[in-house]
């Protein structure tokens, strides 16, 4: 039997498990508290809680595939290993054909997803990346397209010298169904001045989101930890993605990406423990209480961790990824992809019902013999 209320070695925490309890909206200061209690064991419990509300036993995945057409980035952020020079000999851009060709790799009836992100590039064009999605949509249809970040959408518009939302409109009107959540880092302006000073700010960053949400592209959204930010600086990041999801509902998972250090300009710093990553994912499914789901992606957290992070307020584990690129040139040591019974047997390991999902959360049945290819 499950137990209506957790132990509370903190009672510091007592007024947050009432709020919990009632449902109701936590703080900035209780976001605070729970980043600073020592029982983690009850952070977990309260997320738990919530999650369970939301979602029961369900640990949604999905089987998509990652394309980064090209590494070449102007931005140089301190924080990133994946970005290089347009001049670097081991950089690389693809051509549409490649872009199209290499969706296509191991492509069967069951991706459901292309998650397309990559550099600022100085020369391709919005037309070029139009083309790129028309061409992906005519040869993939049933593929849903996440493409582009903020960061990328702010960049095309300010080199075509439109407007956000005319740039957001055609590369919908081209193909593109909804967006990832990179790019949002930490909204503190003290660090983003340190780990990316050429990107886009926090204010900028919510204000693309807002249009891409008005004009009908859901997206996710992320925040990275463990760099140079402090307890209350993640604070401030979760409120204020809260109150824009207030406003235009938006929002459709968050993502907490652990800063991974190796290959950066911040390769000093260290990794993040386990024990944070828990916590984090916990705080966010407290905080975001407007924001359905909370992703614990396996890639960035490793799979064992992503599992325990079903009991501490996460509701998904991401997908089958193939060929991520971003996290293993900053050091990950994961595989660069799982399969989808790979995904199934790491749910039910951490005791929750695998459901796959395509990107709007229905559920994806097919016949166990759709997937044979997919090793
Ligand atoms: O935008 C870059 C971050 C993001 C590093 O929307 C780094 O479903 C850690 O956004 N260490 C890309 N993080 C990943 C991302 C994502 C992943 C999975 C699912 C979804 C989704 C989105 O990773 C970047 C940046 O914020 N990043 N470099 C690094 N060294």
């Amino acid at each position: 039997m499950k137990h209506s209320q957790p132990i509370l070695d903190d009672r510091r925490l007592r007024p947050v498990l009432d709020r919990v309890l009632a449902g109701e909206r936590l703080t900035f200061d209780d976001g605070v508290l729970l980043y600073r209690s020592p029982d983690l064991l009850a952070v977990g419990w309260m997320a738990n809680h919530v999650r369970e509300r939301l979602h029961g036993d369900r640990t949604y995945f999905n089987v998509n595939r990652h394309i980064n057409p090209t590494d070449v980035c102007v931005a140089s952020c301190r924080l990133c290993a994946f970005g290089k020079h347009a001049k670097d000999p081991s950089a690389y851009t693809m051509s549409l054909e490649e872009v199209w060709e290499r969706a296509g790799h191991g492509y069967t009836e069951a991706v459901t997803e292309f998650h397309i992100v990559g550099g600022l590039h100085p020369e391709l064009t919005l037309d070029w990346y139009c083309a790129m999605i028309r061409g992906l949509k005519e040869r993939y249809p049933k593929v849903h397209l996440k493409a582009f970040t903020m960061v990328e959408i702010a960049y095309l518009a300010k080199r075509t010298k439109i407007t956000i939302r005319e740039t957001l409109e055609r590369l919908k009107t081209a193909g593109v169904d909804s967006m990832p959540g990179g790019g949002a880092e930490i909204f503190s302006e003290r660090v983003r001045r340190i780990i990316c000073d050429h990107k886009i700010d926090g204010e900028e960053w919510l204000e693309t989101a807002r249009i891409a949400h008005q004009i009908g592209l859901k997206s996710n959204c992320t925040m990275l930890y463990g760099h140079l930010e402090t307890d209350t600086d993640r604070v401030d990041h979760l409120v204020k993605l809260r109150a824009l999801q207030d406003e235009t509902h938006g929002f459709v998972t968050f993502i907490p990406l652990a800063f991974h250090p190796k290959n950066t300009a911040l390769q000093h710093l260290a990794t993040t423990s386990g024990y944070d990553d828990l916590r984090q994912i916990a705080v966010s499914r407290l905080m975001l209480d407007n924001i359905p789901h909370i992703k614990a992606y396996w890639i960035m957290m490793t799979p064992g961790v992503a599992q325990i992070a079903q009991r501490f307020g996460a509701n998904d584990i991401d997908g089958t990824v193939v060929e991520e690129k971003i996290y293993h040139d900053a050091g990950a040591t994961t595989s660069q992809h799982l399969r989808r019974q790979d995904l199934l047997r790491l749910i039910r390991e951490a005791g929750r019902e695998p459901m796959e999902r395509d990107t709007a959360y229905r559920p994806v049945v097919r016949e166990e013999s759709a997937f044979t290819v997919l090793v």
